[in-house]
């Protein structure tokens, strides 16, 4: 980096957060591609751009008690941080896991900023959540714990304020007993507080389909550009949950041979093609391990991941991540690229380390960053608000075919910005640029606050 003041605002964030690795990646991997669109704007520097852009206008932290099935009281830490609201309300999803940090609350708001840029609706960005563990407990205690957490999120939210949403152990569930105890707390009924809600209390058809069809469009678009198809590809797909079903399910109508899928114990390999009625039945009905699997397809295979996942060493051209951050690292981009992978869809956010990314990028693999290619989870969010508002929905077909507008158009917009800076094929760098044209702009005309 040659840029003084890119360096010296890289440098402080590092100091400053020195306790907050997944952060600093976030910001390190955008201020890298930024260097051009700065040289050019050097009046940035009296007026903090960079400063004011990762710093979050507001971090709320709050204690969620919570009573288990034996009685016990449990305490976890709740968060939202309302990162930049300058392009609208604050927009983007709740997390419950517990790896859930400040760390990483920051980088999920950080780059939910840029990604609601790149939609072109009226969103800011935030993100929220709780190192609160979904995974074995009963409905009533994910309920206990939803409520209780709402009674403090409640103070900080709304339709025109910050617009919660789900994400990692976050789904349909969690979103209902959030907003029946949204409703109860303010006896209201704004529908446009949460999005990802019920079909019959609000929701929007096609959202919980948004992220992965998303995805597959935004690939669609990437690999046409690059004279290539999705059709009789071989594809991995890390995780099992929402992102990563529906990418399948998206995947499979446009005729490629899903082979892989996993979750956080293991993968399956069915050379066959993934049948995904059976991952439907065991994650989204049963909540059970992906190994089950194995009863389903007696042609599979289960292989357990020890140390990174099993899963990077299945032969495949395409690879789309969409579990979590930083699951494929150097050694696994490696091996890809020794595989002959040609592209890779980040359907999770920052799910490619830094090295990984540049060994990619390096070997002339097509890479859709997250920013842009799982967007179409929160745009298809922000078509709920808008349907809240007019009190009225479309339908699955009319939402579906919007979705697929905003994504062709993301794809577009990275091009263009990677073109126009000599960035080729670097959508990485395509997406960060024309992201933060829009949102440095925005925040200049709206003066120093
Ligand atoms: P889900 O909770 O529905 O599914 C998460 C999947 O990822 C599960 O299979 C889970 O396995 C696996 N996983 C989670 N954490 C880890 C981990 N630490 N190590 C290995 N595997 C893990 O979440 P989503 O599908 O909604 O989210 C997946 C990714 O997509 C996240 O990065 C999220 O931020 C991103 N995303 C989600 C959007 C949405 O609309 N939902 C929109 C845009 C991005 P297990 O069950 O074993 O934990
Ligand atoms: O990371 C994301 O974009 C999400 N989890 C979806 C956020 C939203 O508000 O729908």
């Amino acid at each position: 980096m040659t840029n003084t003041y890119l360096e010296k605002v890289l440098n402080s964030v590092k100091e400053k957060n020195s306790h907050e690795p997944e952060f600093i990646q976030a910001v390190d991997e955008v201020l890298s591609t930024l260097e051009k669109v700065i040289d050019k704007h050097p009046e940035y520097e009296k007026i903090a751009m960079l400063e004011r852009l990762v710093e979050p206008e507001r971090i709320i932290s709050f204690r969620v008690p919570w009573t288990d099935d034996k009685n016990q009281v449990q305490v976890n830490r709740g968060y939202r941080v309302q990162f930049n609201g300058v392009l609208g309300p604050y927009k983007g999803g709740l997390r419950f896991h517990p790896s859930v940090n400040q760390s990483i609350m920051k980088f999920l708001g950080f780059e939910q900023v840029f990604k609601n840029a790149l939609t072109c609706l009226p969103i800011g960005g935030g993100k929220g959540g709780s190192d609160f563990d979904p995974k074995g407990k009963s409905d009533d205690e994910i309920m206990r714990f939803c409520q209780s957490f709402m009674n403090e999120l409640q103070r900080h939210i709304g339709a025109d304020v910050d617009v919660p949403a789900g994400d990692i152990g976050v789904g349909s569930r969690e979103i209902g007993y959030l907003f029946g105890q949204y409703r109860k707390i303010r006896n209201l009924y704004e529908a446009g507080v949460l999005t990802g809600k019920g079909l019959d209390y609000g929701g929007s058809l096609a959202r919980k389909e948004a992220t992965g069809y998303g995805l597959i469009y935004f690939m669609r678009e990437m690999l046409k550009a690059n004279g290539e198809t999705l059709k009789g590809k071989t594809v991995i797909i890390s995780g099992s949950g929402n992102v990563a079903i529906y990418a399948c399910e998206k995947a499979q109508e446009y005729g490629a041979n899903v082979v892989a899928m996993s979750d956080s114990n293991g993968c399956i390999y069915a050379p066959n093609g993934i049948k995904l009625d059976a991952i439907k039945e065991i994650k989204e009905e049963k909540r059970l391990r992906i190994s089950e699997y194995l009863k389903y397809d007696s042609s599979a295979k289960y292989i357990e991941t020890v140390d990174r996942p099993a899963i990077w060493s299945i032969k495949a051209d395409v690879a789309l991540p969409c579990a979590t951050q930083n699951e494929i690292d150097l050694e696994s981009a490696k091996k890809l690229v020794e595989n002959g992978v040609i592209a890779i869809g980040e359907g999770a956010n920052m799910p490619t380390n830094k090295e990984a990314i540049d060994y990619f990028l390096n070997h002339k693999v097509l890479l859709a960053p997250a920013k842009a290619a799982n967007a179409g989870g929160v745009a298809t969010s922000a078509l709920e608000m808008s349907q809240n508002s007019m009190r009225y929905f479309w339908s699955f077909d009319e939402v579906n075919e919007k979705l697929d507008g905003i994504m062709t158009n993301i794809f577009e917009q990275c091009q263009k910005a990677a073109q126009e800076y000599g960035f080729g094929t670097n959508y990485v760098a395509g997406a960060n640029i024309a992201a933060f044209r829009k949102i440095a702009k925005a925040m200049r005309s709206q003066g120093i606050i």
